[in-house]
């Protein structure tokens, strides 16, 4: 399957798509079955990565993963060593909210040794952290400053210039455990600007924050603390299919 084709095909029939994030550093591989039966359930994708993960970490969760699930697994790489060629896909993200040119390019040349050999579906993504009134670990470790969400301009700018420079998604980030997450204004904002598929997470916790970012705009919505923290929590989704 190709998976980038597979969220522009859902994107122009304005099916939404659902990914749980799952952090290597934070499952333990011997019990997953369980946890990958509920995201069978309810979720398109399963997303893999995590700010602080230790080398091969990451293979050991993809292994297991595809011993349980059908779904595709998209790597979603905090650094150039989270990698894993059993995934399905890779956003190839560039930070282009922030002027860290450690993870706006030299993370990603880093890869390449690794990469260039790897069958990996590679999918360019613009990736543009945005203040989600807490600290977060994307923010500490890459050492760049969210957009304030007050700078609706700025944000939209960044999205367009990220479609511009050929990325193929855009991935609104409020980080990993953000108390606000993306408001529904920006989402729409920047939806109605871009041609491209929009990605949105961090701090999603209910299902009436899921629908709301849908609603707005969000063609794929990624959810990982509310998950990690209560697996029941996809079972508040009963049969949506979000469309
Ligand atoms: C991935 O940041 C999201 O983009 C996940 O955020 O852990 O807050 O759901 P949460």
């Amino acid at each position: 399957m190709n998976i980038y084709q597979h969220i522009i095909d859902c994107a122009q029939q304005g099916k939404k798509l659902l990914a749980i994030l799952l952090d290597p550093d934070k499952i333990e591989v011997t019990s997953i079955k369980p946890l990958v039966e509920k995201i069978n359930k309810k979720a398109n994708f399963v997303f893999v990565g995590g700010s602080t993960v230790q080398n091969g970490v990451t293979e050991k969760l993809v292994d297991a993963l595809k011993e349980h699930t059908q779904l595709p697994v998209v790597l979603f790489p905090g650094n150039y060593t989270q990698l894993s060629d059993k995934a399905d896909a890779l956003l190839f993200l560039s930070l282009i909210s922030g002027d860290n040119p450690e993870y706006l390019i030299h993370q990603q040349v880093k890869s390449i040794p690794k990469l260039k050999n790897m069958g990996l579906e590679i999918i360019s993504t613009g990736y543009i952290l945005i203040d989600g009134g807490v600290e977060t670990s994307v923010q500490k470790v890459s050492n760049t400053k969210p957009i304030s969400q007050q700078n609706i301009e700025l944000i939209s700018h960044t999205a367009l210039a990220g479609q511009y420079a050929g990325k193929k998604l855009i991935y609104l980030e409020a980080g990993s455990g953000a108390k606000n997450f993306v408001s529904e204004k920006i989402i729409k904002t920047v939806k109605a600007t871009l041609d491209i598929p929009l990605i949105v997470g961090g701090g999603i916790r209910s299902k009436e924050q899921l629908l709301n970012a849908y609603k707005a705009g969000a063609d794929v919505v990624v959810v990982g603390t509310a998950f990690e923290q209560d697996v029941d929590f996809l079972n508040t989704l009963h049969d949506e299919n979000f469309s």
